[in-house]
């Protein structure tokens, strides 16, 4: 049976803090199965586009500057109610109001820096798999 599919970024700071490992055996621990991975380092045009519906944020020049600052590991995850149950997974974007366990809680150093990205909906999560690996274009 497939199920429903969900988009992650290991981000800069836990690639470079060297948690991908541990990380990903969270993820497939937590019953999600890979369907694509790739480590690359994204440009600064890309993660501009990623992140364009924060555009007017005060944040955005800095977290265009952290997500281009070093490698990241992008990655299309399967799973039955995929996005939410990664969200629950991961734990809120601020690290300091994650869940305990969570991969936010365990990893994250900051608000900014906070170790890895999940789509909000299945509608985002077919656009941002789409934007790194063509085999995704329409699923
Ligand atoms: P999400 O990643 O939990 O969906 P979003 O609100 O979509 O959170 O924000 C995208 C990313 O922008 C966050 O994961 C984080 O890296 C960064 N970010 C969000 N809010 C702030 C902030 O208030 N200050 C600095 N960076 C932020
Ligand atoms: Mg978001």
């Amino acid at each position: 049976m497939s199920g429903s599919i969900t988009f992650t970024m290991i981000k800069p700071d836990a690639v470079s803090a060297e948690h991908t490992g541990k990380i990903i055996n969270d993820i497939l621990e937590g019953g999600f199965n890979l369907k694509a991975m790739k480590y690359l380092r994204l440009t600064k045009e890309k993660a501009e586009a990623f992140y364009a519906v924060h555009k007017e944020r005060p944040f955005f020049a800095d977290l265009v500057a952290y997500m281009t600052s070093g490698p990241i590991v992008a990655a299309v995850l399967e799973k039955d109610n995929a996005v939410a149950d990664f969200r629950t997974l991961i734990g809120a974007t601020n690290p300091a109001e994650a869940a305990e366990g969570t991969i936010r809680k365990k990893y994250a150093t900051s608000i900014e820096a906070n170790a890895i990205h999940g789509s909000d909906s299945d509608e985002n999560a077919a656009i941002e798999a789409s934007f790194f690996f063509s085999s995704f274009e329409r699923y």
